[in-house]
Order: structure tokens, then sequence, then C-alpha cells
């Protein structure tokens, strides 16, 4: 029997409290005991309907962490945990001058967005107001460092360092830029993830053996942006970071307009958006007809397109014949899979129903998808995508991912940003001015 409707909104609410470990959530316990970057911006937007105050502190304390370089990282690390490798002292960031330890990368930057969302939705609109314009100066930085240390080149695209900045950790993409890393050296580890999880729906060993790899490599730079740049034996353009910063510097910009109009950060934000809307069109693949991480050391595309491609709608970007063209490639994949949107092309020999980032559908990519196609008046799809994230939570509670093909859910569960999904965007107990995308 389906849950009901405040079932379903306290289940979600209760998770959040459950992971909360005080001013930061953690997205699971056992698997991910530290607080990650997007998913803290996603429990944001949960939070954010229960408890504004907590909502805000979410985030304060994710940029608590950010770098004097303006870096955000993806993990902060504020104690030593022995259930997660690699903790704080592979990653060797001890020696840099930072407020507290954290990974050495970043994560897809969707907090501008969720910000300009939460000041939108506030019912305490002073409250919301101050703590946004606080705030600014700190995306503003985190997204200038985004186009300085991962594109210096100005290509308008920006590269990923590691598999992990991407937030997809193990997509087919990542295979043949891969084999470029060299695994030799990295002796020993144990790995923590499958003492958790069923290693089928885990990365493989030889994904695990490259993740180190670089890991060891950047510490051997001081996670120093220009020396990675450089000679980083993975940098890969991708689709999905290379949309979400474009949204959010639309969004920090209208954010600026309104609460601090003359600021130096307008025009640099301008530029920025200008520079990603020119650099988007690298990433389309005319040979596949989609829009397709790219690597930039060979120039080759990837074997296929992912969820990301669906973002051009959230960025705003693509012509409209590249935008029939993604549609027409979703309604394929529509028809393909029960549980849209698939990670990974169905079509593809590649794709994998139940194994992470290979193929599974996830609720956060999900919401960015579906918002996207709403605004951009594909009403159809944008429903398709939004009905079936609901019926995947109804049937199968909040994991972490679940199956596109049968809804079976899998990685972890009582997922934080998964119960943040259907606080902020799925349920029906929504306030009606709520109710878009
Ligand atoms: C490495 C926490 C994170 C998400 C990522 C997801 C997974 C970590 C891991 O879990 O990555 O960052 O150890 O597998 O891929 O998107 O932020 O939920």
């Amino acid at each position: 029997m389906t849950p009901t409707v405040e079932r379903m909104d306290e289940q979600a609410r209760a998770i959040l409290r459950q992971n909360d470990r005080g001013g930061y959530t953690i997205p699971t316990a056992g698997l991910y005991p530290y607080q990650w970057n997007w998913d803290s911006v996603f429990v944001a937007l949960g939070f954010m309907e229960f408890d504004e105050p907590r909502a805000w502190a979410e985030l304060e304390t994710l940029f608590d962490a950010q770098w004097p370089n303006g870096m955000v990282p993806h993990i902060v690390f504020r104690h030593d945990d022995p259930d997660y490798f690699p903790g704080p002292s592979v990653w060797g960031t001890d020696g840099l001058d930072l407020p507290m330890p954290t990974s050495g990368i970043s994560q897809p930057p969707v907090a501008a967005t969720a910000i300009h969302w939460m000041v939108d939705a506030a019912r305490d609109k002073q409250a919301a107001l101050s703590k946004a314009r606080a705030l600014l100066p700190k995306l503003n930085a985190w997204h200038q460092w985004w186009v300085d240390a991962r594109d210096p080149d100005g290509l308008g695209v920006v590269a990923m360092s590691h598999p992990w900045e991407s937030g997809r950790d193990n997509l087919p993409d990542w295979d043949a830029p891969g084999d470029a890393i060299d695994v030799r050296a990295i002796g020993d580890y144990t790995r923590r993830d499958t003492s958790h999880i069923d290693t089928a729906m885990r990365p493989k060993k030889k994904d695990y053996d490259r993740y180190l790899a670089l890991v060891q490599f950047g510490k051997s730079k001081n996670w120093d942006p220009a020396a990675i740049a450089a000679d980083s034996p993975f940098w890969v353009a991708d689709v999905g970071v290379s949309a979400i910063l474009l949204r959010a510097d639309r969004d920090l910009l209208a954010l600026a307009e309104r609460l601090i109009p003359g600021d130096t950060m307008i025009s640099q934000a301008r530029a920025r958006i200008a520079r990603l809307e020119a650099g988007f069109d690298r990433l389309w693949d005319s040979r596949q007809g989609a829009f397709c991480n790219k690597d930039l050391r060979t120039g080759a595309f990837a074997p296929a397109a992912t969820a990301a491609t669906l973002l051009c709608f959230y960025a705003g970007v693509g012509t409209p014949v590249q935008r029939t063209r993604v549609i027409e490639m979703a309604t394929g994949w529509a028809e393909k899979v029960r549980y849209m949107c698939p990670s990974f092309d169905p079509t593809s020999g590649l794709f994998d129903p139940l194994r992470y980032w290979r193929g599974p559908t996830w609720a956060i990519f999900n919401f960015m998808i579906g918002v996207g196609l709403w605004e951009a008046g594909e009403t159809g799809l944008a429903d398709r995508v939004k009905r079936d994230t609901k019926a995947l939570m109804e049937a199968n509670g909040f994991a972490e991912y679940y199956s596109a093909v049968d809804g079976t859910s899998a990685g972890g569960d009582a997922f934080s940003w998964t119960a943040a999904v259907w606080l902020s965007w799925i349920s029906p107990s929504l306030k009606e001015h709520k109710k878009t995308g």
C-alpha cells in the first residue's frame, strides 16, 4: 500500500533529524560519516521546509570549510572516522593553511541555485536576505575558483581533476580517460564502502585504484590548482558540472543584483556566464547528437550521453535543434526504462542497472533535470521525471539511488538528499507556489 503523504513527510523529516550531527548533516550513517558538499546543499533545501534556521546553518557550516583560494571542498572532516576510506590522513591537506581538515577537490556547485530558491521560499524573509547576502561573496569566490582552477585556458567548460569532483564517481565516461592514470605505486589499502554495501552496487577495485592514485597525485602537488591543471593524468570536461556552474552563476547574478547592486561580483558573474555559455557548445558531440563529456587531454568524447545531457535546460543552453535532439533522446530513454532518468544511456552496452552511476536513477539529478525541463516548457517529460521520482520513493523508501529498470533501492538507506528532495520538490503537501517543475 502506498504510504500517506503525512507518513512520507514525517519519515523524510526524521531522516534529516537523525543524520544531523549538530549543524551539519551526514548523507547516511556508516557509509558516509562526514559532511559532503552537494549533499549538504540539497539537505538545506529539505530543512527549509520545516526548520529555516537549521537550513541556513547547513550551508554556513559547509562554507566554514572554504579554502583561502575559494574552493569549497567535497568532504569536510570534522573528526577521523574509521568507517570511511580515504579519510583525512590520506588526503593530506593538513599542511595547508585551512580552517579545518578537508578533502582536496570540490563537488558540483549547486549552492547558489539552492540559496536563490531558499530566499524566494523563506517565511522569514529578513533572515533569508541577510544570510544570503553574507554567503554571496563566498559563493562568488567559489565560482571564480572553478573557472580559474578548472578552466585555466578559458575554454568555457570545467575540467574534473578526479571523478569524485563530478559527484558521479564511476560513470563509464571516466573509464578511457582513467587509463592514463598510473596506479603502480599506490600501495595496499582497505576499502570501507564494501563493508557497508553490496560490492555489486559499488565502483570496482580498478576504479578505486585510480581514485586513490589521483588523491596521491594531488597531495604530491600540495593541491595546487595550477600544478594539477598542468600535470593531472585525469582532466575531463564534465557536462554536469559545467551546466550546474552556469545555472548557479545565473542565480548568483540575480541575487547579487537584488542584494548588493553595484558590487564587483556582478561583472565577474556576467563574465563567467558569457564564457560558460560560449564554451558549452564544445561539449556537443554531433556524431552522438548530445552534449557529452570530453577528455581534454586527448579530445575524445565519452562513449554515450548521460543524465547530465538533460541539464542543458537547467543551464539555459543549447540551440533549438540541439534541444530537440536531446528531447528525442530522452523520449527514447523513457520508453526503455520504467523510472526516469537513468544516470547513463540505457541503450548503451555499458549501461548497468544497479552499479552506482553507471545507469541507476538518482533523486537529486531528477530534481535538477525536472526543474530545467519544466522551465523550458517541456512539461510532459518534466512530469514523467517527477512522477517517477515520487513512485520510487513511495515504493522503495529514501534510498541513495534506485534501479531505473525495476526501481530496486540501492546503496545506503535513510539517505539525506533523497529525503530532502521529497520535502522540497516532490511532497504533495508543498505549498501551491512551490509546486513547479
Ligand atoms: C565520494 C555522498 C557522496 C556523494 C557522491 C557519491 C558518493 C563518495 C563515495 O557519495 O561519493 O565522494 O565515497 O562514494 O558519488 O555524489 O556526494 O553521498
